[in-house]
């Protein structure tokens, strides 16, 4: 596994100097963050990007993300623009060596908690999603927001792109995303680039709206839209851990065997009792509902090779920053990353 590790860029508080001390990295994961989606990425940009990660000593290889425009989640007649665009932006990168791209297909809302810093009981602060608070909120009528929104919607920009999910099913929301994946992957084969679908976080439906990557049944069915290696998947352990009905040892297992996991994001969520949602906990598994070590030895004996990184981390000694995405806690995930490979790889 390559060992690497999230960076917002030039105003991320964790600094490339930070990350370069952690024992094992290999690359960063970044993007550029400077153009609105689905824009074309500036080579300038992309360069300079390369050029302060490479001398700090680290690879630029894993993009995360390039977000798709809602017009091509919804099928929009403008989608061919944009997708000519992130093909665009797919040989941008690719020509500045970058390897695996992570992108999504969640409608408008991505990832979604109720709260970004509840208290645990030593101390730390840490995200977490409580289904009765969730069920207060409505988008579209309501005054409740939660943490995380995308900030670039005003209020009524929301109520409409909202309302347009609403008239959707779930068929359709797959056949936009088959329009696009038979589109970009050419692309992504050609350069050489794998793209990674991350899972929908959480792996459920919320405010009604379609969302579809969430389970084995239909990860089979996305890497069947188009079935190339370079059509692949990041597993999240987080996004499908939290629902009790996804195996996540199996998945790891079953999708490394078949080459299509290109990049995994590490973190530990407890599942809570009577379906009242979960919390973000540390990486080591008594922590949480998960087993990071048999997630680990799945890759690790289905030969995976790809990327990892520590997903979220919660908030530790004090430190203040982008929740999940603080230096200290993400750091001891990546030092326990490092020792499930160590104790996996020497035990064979
Ligand atoms: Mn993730």
């Amino acid at each position: 596994m390559k060992l690497s590790f999230r960076w917002y860029g030039e105003d991320d508080k964790v600094t490339l100097e930070n990350i370069r001390q952690i024992p094992n990295i290999y690359s960063v994961v970044t993007a550029v963050y400077d153009v609105p989606v689905g824009q074309v990425w500036s080579r300038e940009s992309i360069a300079r990007l390369k050029k302060l990660t490479e001398s700090n000593g680290l690879a630029f290889e894993v993009i995360e993300s390039i977000p798709v425009h809602e017009d091509i989640k919804l099928g929009k007649p403008t989608r061919d623009k944009y997708i000519e665009n992130y093909c665009e932006n797919i040989r941008r990168v690719a020509e500045a060596g970058v390897r695996c791209i992570c992108y999504n297909f969640m409608p408008v809302f991505d990832w979604t908690r109720t709260q970004l810093d509840h208290k645990l009981p030593d101390g730390s602060t840490t995200l977490v999603y409580y289904r009765e608070q969730v069920k207060k909120v409505d988008p579209v009528e309501g005054d409740l927001t939660l943490p995380g929104w995308d900030a670039s919607y005003t209020r009524d920009e929301l109520r409409n792109v909202v309302a347009e999910y609403k008239q959707m099913t779930e068929e359709e929301l797959w056949a936009n995303l088959k329009y696009f994946l038979e589109r970009i992957i050419p692309v992504a084969a050609e350069c050489n680039v794998n793209m990674a679908i991350h899972e929908d976080d959480p792996c459920w439906s919320i405010f009604g709206l379609p969302r579809i990557i969430t389970d084995e049944k239909n990860l089979d069915r996305f890497l069947s839209l188009v079935d190339d290696s370079h059509n692949g998947i990041t597993l999240c352990t987080g996004s499908l851990g939290c629902s009790c009905k996804n195996d996540v040892v199996h998945m790891a297992e079953k999708y490394a065997k078949m080459g299509r996991i290109h990049f995994v994001h590490m973190r530990n969520v407890k599942i809570l009792d009577n379906n009242r949602g979960f919390e973000e906990r540390a990486h080591y598994s008594p922590c949480g509902s998960l087993d990071m070590y048999a997630i680990a030895k799945a890759l690790y004996d289905n030969g995976f090779e790809g990327y990892i990184r520590p997903d979220h981390g919660r908030m530790i000694w004090g430190e203040t920053g982008r929740s999940g995405y603080g230096l200290y806690d993400r750091a001891l995930g990546a030092a326990y990353i490092n020792g499930l490979w160590e104790a996996i790889s020497k035990s064979k």
